[in-house]
């Protein structure tokens, strides 16, 4: 039988190969795809393979009645393309052609990551080829690109160039910068011996800070045994109020709702036996000027020894952009990065906190009180943008 293999980049061009080395009659008997490495191990490309025959003879495995006929006669042969059919309709030839549609679209697959790839390559040529997987990882995970490219030469200046095709080695280097550019500013701590520490949280719609203070509240007081009062400055909304009562009639902490600069100075005076004063504020838009003053107002007449700006992962780096820019304006100290379970990248929190360069004093991961919250550990932050896949 005369049969032979064929490898190419893709199974279209193998299959042009089998044509015309074999002509257009070739039986296909078998297709696979498997990966070969190259630049040096580092990458892996991936070869398509057909074996083909010009004149296989395929067994018919259909029953027939059997004529009784000398024995010594000989089979007639299949012509070529009734084998083919036969191929073809048998489970086996059904199962190839469908493992070689399979292999054509990860082909194309494969294609676009190399589009990509290139393109990306041309607009920054001046990361070094063997690192430019991991500036992709850290790009595809919503780190700045300069903020990635700065990363990138540090570490290529760090690094002995064999050691870049060590991916551990060159995930450590980064992790390195990474916790370097993260500063940490958690947890809330209460320095004072007297009086209680007031901690305020501001910040978008929705972003989760009554869930916040809540996750605050109970672990302060169920884990450290702390008093614990909290503050509303949220009139505007009778579903607002009732969350923040429902936790603190769990907890048994004191609440009070205010609405005017005097009241809030009233209600954290009539607290100075609690530990610390947790205060919440309705969700305002950056573009509201008016209510952000209102804000300001209110926020100045508590006093707060710290104010944590409550950011989503899950909003666009625009609006988290806009929304530093406004409440920057009330007094923003602290940032508080929510919802990271639901985000796809969190290379977002590494760009914000090294722009304002305000410390991450919590991440929120879902949720569930008390539970779903952590300090901002920038080593947290490392693994979270660094996992994954970098090749
Ligand atoms: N997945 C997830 N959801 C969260 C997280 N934190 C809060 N949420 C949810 O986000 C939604 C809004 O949370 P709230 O705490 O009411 O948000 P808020 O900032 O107080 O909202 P406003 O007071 O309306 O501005 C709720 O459904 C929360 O359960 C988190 O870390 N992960
Ligand atoms: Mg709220």
């Amino acid at each position: 039988m005369d049969l032979r293999t064929f490898q190419a980049n893709t199974m279209s061009a193998a299959l042009t190969e089998v044509k015309q080395e074999m002509g257009p009659n070739a039986m296909i008997l078998q297709t696979r795809s498997f990966y070969k490495p190259r630049w040096l191990g580092f990458r892996r490309r991936e070869i398509f393979e057909i074996t083909a025959s010009r004149n296989a003879r395929v067994p018919d495995r259909t029953p027939k009645p059997q004529p009784a006929r000398p024995a010594a006669q000989a089979p007639q042969p299949i012509k070529p393309a009734e084998a083919r059919r036969q191929i073809l309709e048998s489970p086996a030839g059904q199962n190839a052609a469908m493992m070689g549609l399979i292999q054509e679209f990860n082909g194309l697959k494969g294609l676009v990551k190399e589009l990509v790839h290139h393109s990306t390559r041309s607009r920054c040529p001046e990361i070094p080829e063997e690192l430019f997987d991991f500036y992709n990882h850290l790009i595809q995970n919503q780190v700045a690109e300069e903020l990635a490219s700065s990363m990138i030469k540090t570490v290529q200046k760090q690094i002995r160039p064999e050691h870049a095709r060590q991916p551990e080695f060159v995930k450590l280097k980064l992790a390195e910068q990474i916790e370097r550019l993260l500063p940490s500013a958690g947890p809330i701590v209460r320095t004072k011996t007297v009086g209680p520490h007031v901690v305020a949280l501001i910040g978008p719609t929705g972003v989760g800070k009554t869930t916040t203070i809540a996750k605050l509240a109970a672990n302060l007081m169920l884990r450290e045994k702390r008093r614990v009062g909290l503050i509303t400055l949220d009139t505007y909304r009778i579903a607002a109020i009732d969350q923040l009562r429902k936790y603190a009639d769990i907890l048994g902490s004191p609440l009070k709702v205010v609405g005017t600069a005097e009241e809030t100075a009233a209600a954290v005076r009539s607290m100075h036996d609690c530990e610390f004063i947790l205060i919440d504020t309705a969700g305002r838009s950056p573009n509201d000027a008016l209510k952000l003053s209102e804000l300001k107002g209110l926020l100045a007449a508590a006093n707060p020894d710290e104010v944590h700006l409550v950011l989503s992962t899950t909003a666009s780096e625009k609006c988290v952009d806009l929304a530093i820019a406004r409440f920057s304006e009330v007094r923003v100290d602290k940032i508080i990065f929510t919802k990271i379970d639901e985000a796809a990248h969190v290379g977002v929190v590494l760009n914000v906190i090294h722009k304002v360069n305000k410390g991450l004093s919590y991440i929120t991961t879902g949720q569930d009180v008390p539970d779903d919250i952590e300090v901002g550990q920038p080593k947290r932050l490392a693994q979270l943008i660094l996992s994954g896949s970098m090749q």
